[in-house]
């Protein structure tokens, strides 16, 4: 396997998390030469990722390969690739909602979308998980122009608003079937609004749910209580054996302190997100909507309207988020939509690691 020692790549910040963006044909075809190549890009296996482009944390170890779709409801296809930081492994398994956020542009600095004048709409299909987002951004003079007023909690400053919506998702919301399971003796609901998540109640987990992250990543305890219910839940929700991907995430829930519906505290799933995904929010909003679910008692729903506030470690995430059931009296998600920001901090060609410093799986 011959395996490339450098490609165009852009670095850009989607949302809350910062990814090295490609385009299809930038990268090898074999999908066993690309991971090869895009661990040493960002410099895995290692805790520090010392020797390439990833921040040392799974939300700054994310890769997003961009191509024109074939699909004739899309213009583009977006793949999104886990990049482990200590382990040597890229995952296909999850979606990622905040490298979403870089996708339309992307695809407008790379030619594959023609940009209109004033604003932009990109119809995106989530590769990973075959549903649909567009993603609508400012383009004054045809140009992706980055800078704007918009403030998402986690990043500093404001950046222009990339609104994304999602029509409704192509799997079942509750992919047990139930509202509410117990799993490993703990009440859970399982929801998946485009990411599999395991809402979990933190006072049943003897925590309260407004901890920092690092003191409950250091809580021991916890974390064997979490990969005993991540491991079942896996299962019932049809996932499989969940001990090496990184789905499901797990929310605990605890009442808002701020106005917002729900406080959060998000494992994605070993680490603890310093705020929360894109789709983990749609998750747990939509979740926090389903009759019986866990959040029953602990979230405080708005009376009336879509919008709901996520409450997280380093702020909120506003969220447009409903269900609706069917005639069997099946919970399904309407439509979910959101802004984000992005940015492109770099453009130009990236230099992988020389091959055999790292063992790949
Ligand atoms: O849920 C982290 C992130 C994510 C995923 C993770 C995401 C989403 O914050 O849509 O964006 O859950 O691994 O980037």
């Amino acid at each position: 396997m011959t395996v490339p020692a450098e490609a165009r790549c852009m670095l850009m910040r989607g949302g809350t998390s910062k990814g090295a963006y490609f385009l299809a044909e930038d990268l090898p075809a074999d999908a066993g030469a690309r991971d090869d190549l895009l661990l040493r890009v960002m410099g895995s296996p290692d805790p520090r990722q010392i020797d390439g482009l990833g921040g040392a944390h799974p939300l700054t170890s994310k890769v997003a390969v961009v191509s024109a779709s074939a699909d004739p409801d899309a213009d583009v296809d977006y793949l999104f690739l886990q990049v482990g930081v200590d382990r040597p492994e890229v995952s296909d398994r999850q979606n990622c909602g905040n490298l979403l956020a870089g996708v339309g542009p992307f695809a407008v600095e790379r030619g594959l979308v023609a940009a209109g004048d004033g604003r932009t709409s990109v119809r995106i299909r989530m590769v990973n998980s075959g549903d649909f987002a567009v993603a609508s951004f400012p383009t004054p003079g045809r140009r992706v122009d980055y800078s704007g007023t918009a403030e998402i909690s986690g990043v500093p400053g404001t950046a222009a608003p990339v609104v994304i919506e999602f029509p409704q998702g192509s799997g079942p919301l509750l992919p047990t079937g139930h509202a509410r399971d117990i799993v490993a003796d703990t009440p859970v609901t399982c929801v998946d609004n485009g990411m599999p998540t395991v809402l979990i109640a933190a006072a049943s987990l003897k925590v309260t749910g407004y901890e920092s992250p690092k003191d409950l990543e250091e809580d021991l305890t916890l974390a064997d209580r979490l990969r005993e219910i991540r491991l079942e839940a896996g299962k019932l929700m049809g996932l499989g054996d969940v001990e090496g991907t990184t789905v499901p995430k797990l929310s605990l829930l605890a009442a808002p302190l701020d106005g917002g519906a729900v406080m959060t505290r998000t494992f994605i799933p070993v680490r603890c997100h310093t705020s929360i995904g894109v789709l983990g929010a749609a998750s747990v909003a939509a979740g926090l909507r389903v009759e019986g679910g866990v959040g029953e008692g602990v979230a405080r729903l708005p009376a009336q309207g879509d919008r709901l506030r996520i409450e997280h470690p380093s702020g909120f995430l506003d969220i447009e988020s409903g269900i609706a059931y069917d005639a069997e009296g099946v919970p399904v998600a309407r439509r979910t939509a959101v802004v984000r920001t992005a940015r492109k901090i770099f453009d130009g060609t990236v230099f992988a690691r020389p091959a055999g410093a790292a063992q790949h799986l």
